[in-house]
């Protein structure tokens, strides 16, 4: 009697050790799919023995996915071809199914019967599939494991999904930009906005013009602590740094994989500094030597801005064309912000230049550097996107806004039919504090906590119900670094604010629920971000929109 109670014992304990470790729970995904069905079917166990096939158009994705696995859980899985008409048992598949997938970037996500499949009509789809299935096996090491039976159908909200980083108030290393891809990628983004230029820097290698390495990508000092406070105090390090071309050619192989498109922006005809640190002549002060900045905040206060001389133009048709070669993306961001007008007012030439263009004034003048870069860009097959004042004067249509100033700015550049990415510093500018704390970690100003990005919708009131409303392309979180001399202060800043962008652009906006959110976050995000060793903001309980205004 008491041998059997031992023996009974015994066995339920090893059966209990033994089991595949069960998976985690479909109603957990972030970003919340579009559809969760639960089937009623065995889970499908994963263990040594599983395949990993693949329709050709998915080849890498299949490697990425062994790989991703094989980190998560130690499990290696074989990784083979699919061939037709063999059904496949103990499998996981990736097929190419237009017909089942029916949209871009869609997925559907079958367990049950001893496979599960992922099926797309291209490379995002398959891409996003993968990550949420990562999302249903353990995040621990198990030599097996179980995926329950579900089937999710799911794809975006919005077809612009990004996040943007910018290099050049502080430069980051290659490994960094890529884990920052793969944190994009987890998220289900799929544009990456690489800010390469600015006043303190220069940060991609451009061969017809090396002195934009050996010396705009180079400052002698930086500033310490917040630009407004007195008495301004400077770090005499030399700072800087830049990527080369086949650093780039690298990434660019990196985010392809992952699905993402890599937008570079080189920002002129203002925020060159740098650029008229090693080439005076293409400034307003040709005799004048400027420095690389070391402050921030240049707006107005430091001539930074281009001068319209042939010389000039030579120069971005040239700069322009190794950037557009380099990268396969359809778009090239030029920039086109806070371009100091004051400069032009007082140059001599540049009036001349307006005049003798029939240009209306400096307004003109900024829209006829964008419309010649528009130009040499067009001759490459590329369109361009610009920061909102490129809309300033009138402009081809063509031309993507990325809007940074709030709803109504974004509706009146889609009346104006112009694709528009919505980016208003309330709440996407990711640099602004996520607290109200006073020892929170330095950040420019202002306050945008979680709840405010999670409540964001990219979709302006006016437009809604509009035809108009198809202009609106999507929402980007943006991620100037100032104030962030480090990956780890990058990632304090990003999360958890990037997953609640993701959710935004993702998920279903009828669904929103912000307290499941929290949940979600919680159990399935908040572990990740301890896997990756990622630092981030853990008091997003304690500040809320509403908390400001108490
Ligand atoms: C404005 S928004 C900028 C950046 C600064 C940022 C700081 C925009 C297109 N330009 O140069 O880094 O504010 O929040």
């Amino acid at each position: 009697m008491r041998s059997n109670f031992f023996r009974t014992l015994i066995i339920l304990c090893l059966s209990i050790i033994l089991a595949p470790a069960q998976a985690q729970d479909a109603s957990d995904i972030v970003p919340k799919p579009q559809q969760v069905i639960q089937l009623k079917q065995k889970p499908v166990e994963v263990d040594h023995e599983t395949v990993i096939y693949y329709d050709s158009p998915y080849a890498v994705q299949a490697s990425y996915l062994k790989d991703l696995l094989q980190a998560q859980t130690g499990l290696a899985l074989r990784v083979q071809p699919l061939q037709k008409g063999k059904k496949q048992k103990d499998a996981i598949i990736l097929q190419h199914a237009p017909e089942a997938a029916n949209k871009k970037e869609m997925y559907v996500l079958e367990s049950g019967n001893g496979t599960v499949s992922i099926k797309a009509q291209d490379v995002n789809g398959i891409v996003y599939g993968i990550q949420t299935l990562l999302q249903l096996v353990p995040l621990e090491n198990e030599k097996d494991f179980k995926v329950d039976a579900v089937k999710i159908l799911d794809y975006p909200t919005f077809a612009y999904r990004g996040m943007h980083l910018d290099v050049v108030r502080h430069f980051f290393p290659l490994e960094f930009v890529k884990k920052y891809i793969d944190y994009l990628a987890f998220h289900k983004f799929n544009n990456f906005h690489w800010h390469l230029t600015d006043d303190q820097g220069w940060r991609i290698e451009i061969k017809s013009y090396p002195k934009l390495n050996s010396i705009s990508s180079w400052r002698d000092s930086t500033l310490i602590g917040h630009f407004k406070s007195e008495p301004a105090r400077y770090d005499p390090t030399r700072y800087g740094g830049y990527y080369t071309q086949d650093d780039v050619k690298e990434v660019i192989q990196y985010a392809k994989v992952r699905g993402i498109n890599i937008i570079p922006e080189i920002d002129i005809p203002g925020h060159s500094r740098a650029t008229i640190a090693a080439y005076p002549e293409f400034s307003t002060h040709p005799d004048t030597t400027w420095n690389v900045a070391y402050t921030w905040g240049m707006y107005n206060r430091q001539n930074n801005v281009l001068a319209p001389r042939p010389e000039t133009f030579e120069f971005l048709k040239t700069v322009f064309g190794e950037v557009a070669d380099l990268f396969p993306s359809p778009y090239i961001h030029i920039g086109g912000d806070e371009t100091s007008k004051l400069w032009w007012k007082a140059s001599p030439q540049a009036q001349e230049f307006i005049k003798k263009h029939n240009l209306k004034d400096e307004k003109g003048l900024q829209t006829y550097f964008i419309e010649q870069v528009s130009d040499y860009l067009k001759a490459k097959n590329k369109k361009v996107i610009g920061w909102h004042e490129i809309l300033e004067g009138d402009l081809d249509t063509s031309a993507v806004v990325m809007n940074w100033a709030d709803d109504k700015n974004g509706a009146a550049a889609a009346m104006r039919k112009h694709p528009v990415i919505m980016t208003p510093g309330k709440p996407l500018y990711f640099d602004h504090y996520q607290s109200q704390n006073p020892n929170d970690s330095l950040a420019i100003h202002g306050y945008n906590p979680l709840d405010a990005v999670y409540n964001y919708n990219p979709m302006p009131t006016a437009l809604r119900g509009k035809p108009e409303a198809r202009f609106i392309l999507g929402a980007q979180g943006n991620v100037w670094t100032e104030y962030m001399g480090s990956p780890a202060k990058v990632e304090y800043m990003v999360f958890p604010r990037m997953t609640a962008l993701s959710e935004v652009l993702w998920s279903n906006p009828q669904n929103k629920n912000y307290q499941d959110f929290l949940r979600r976050l919680e159990e399935t995000v908040i572990p990740r971000y301890k896997r990756w060793g990622a630092t981030y903001f853990k008091d997003y309980r304690d500040w809320t929109i509403d908390k400001a205004r108490q």
